[in-house]
């Protein structure tokens, strides 16, 4: 008896599931709500306020709780009851989420996004200590990769325990999905070249082939959260090179800045004509004092507590020119992909033409890039 009543029970519950909203016999409104009995029959004590056994949704094993339809006279009557430790409504939860970095509404990257612009359709080469390309907020977009390094440490490019280079391209591009966080332009392909080892260091060989892997594999931005403060004349030339190819070359402008932000400290390859100096902002648009400064500096975006993914599915905030710079090629992908006409010099000239003055050129050089007026110019 007891099994059939049980089996007839279930069918019941599939073919009806229950709403909250929906009504007994009576009439009242029905909702949702966890209760937690503390005596020994809850049975008997759902019995004496009438609630029937069709209002029971769910019966916990482990705790003694149900996940009953009661009236609100019901609900009420059991909250008030001794053999009762609490009616709880069954609020309705919620995946945490995808959070969005400051920094990424603050270029206008969000407004951008929400007109169509996510950078679909563009390929952003990473060179950097590589990509974790396993990451879940990065996995979809990256497409591709070169090692410069041969030794088994350092081989694959979508492995980065470092995090320097899995950070940068989830400001780029970290995916739009329900979890972590998002990057300016959320569509785009990434390319993770690794020039840098696990230790964060390169040489100019490596940049070198690096620029080199970029032009020949059809990238269309080169993002370079690198830099050194002496400079090289076959490192220009490969600079230029690649933009003379119609790529657009980003640059971190470097972290020696000082607090009067008065030193001539851009590093390079940013200083070079080929290649824009990206300077560093908090949310207040005031520049990071480690900003480099100088007449090299050229355009501005967040490098202050931005929030990135890093290695093992995780995200952190880390601060630097190396974060400001992807804030940049990430808004050149979106313009890219609203004026696919321009020239990778006209894409530059409107960026540095939309951006909003902030101050001092060699501080924060045109000012803060801006997404979407770049697309409406
Ligand atoms: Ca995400
Ligand atoms: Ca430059």
């Amino acid at each position: 008896m007891k099994k059939l009543f049980v089996v007839w029970m279930t069918l019941v519950l599939m073919a009806v599931p229950f709403q909250a909203g929906a009504s007994n016999g009576s009439g009242d409104t029905l909702e949702e709500y966890l209760v937690q009995f503390n005596g020994p029959s809850a049975h008997g004590l759902m019995q004496a306020f009438g609630i029937d056994e069709a209002q029971v949704k769910t019966e916990f094993d482990h705790l003694p709780v149900v996940n009953v339809a009661l009236s609100e006279a019901q609900a009420r009557g059991l909250a008030n009851h001794p053999h009762v430790e609490a009616v709880e409504e069954n609020a309705e939860v919620h995946a945490l989420g995808q959070t969005v970095p400051w920094g990424i509404p603050h270029v206008q990257g969000t407004a951008a996004q929400d007109a169509g612009f996510t950078g679909a359709g563009l390929k952003v080469a990473i060179l950097d200590t590589g990509i974790e390309a396993s990451h879940e907020d990065l996995s979809a977009n990256v497409k591709g990769g070169h090692s410069v390094f041969t030794d088994s440490a350092n081989i694959d490019p979508f492995y980065d325990p470092n995090g320097h280079g899995t950070h940068v391209a989830g400001t780029v591009a970290a995916v739009d999905n329900d979890l972590g966080v998002i990057g300016v332009a959320p569509e785009a392909d990434l390319y993770a070249v690794k020039v840098l080892s696990n230790a964060g260091s390169g040489s100019i060989a490596g940049i070198a082939e690096g620029i080199e892997w970029s032009i020949d594999n059809g990238m269309d931005i080169i993002n370079m959260s690198l830099g050194a403060s002496q400079g090289s004349s076959i490192l220009e030339q490969f600079s230029n090179l690649a933009y003379d190819e119609g790529l657009l070359v980003v640059a971190a402008a470097g972290n020696s800045g000082n607090r009067g932000g008065n030193n001539n400290t851009v590093g390079y390859p940013a200083a070079y004509d080929s290649v824009i100096a990206v300077a560093a902002v908090d949310q207040n648009n005031n520049r990071a004092t480690f900003s480099s400064t100088g007449p090299a500096v050229e355009i501005s975006a967040p490098g202050v507590n931005v929030l990135s993914t890093t290695p093992g599915n995780n995200y952190a905030s880390y601060n630097g020119t190396s974060m400001a710079s992807p804030h940049v090629a990430g808004v050149a992908a979106q313009v890219w992909q609203a004026n696919p006409g321009l020239s990778n010099t006209e894409l530059r000239q409107l960026l540095n033409d939309t951006a909003v003055n902030l101050g001092p050129a060699h501080q924060y050089g045109h000012g803060l890039v801006q997404s979407l007026d770049a697309i409406n110019q």
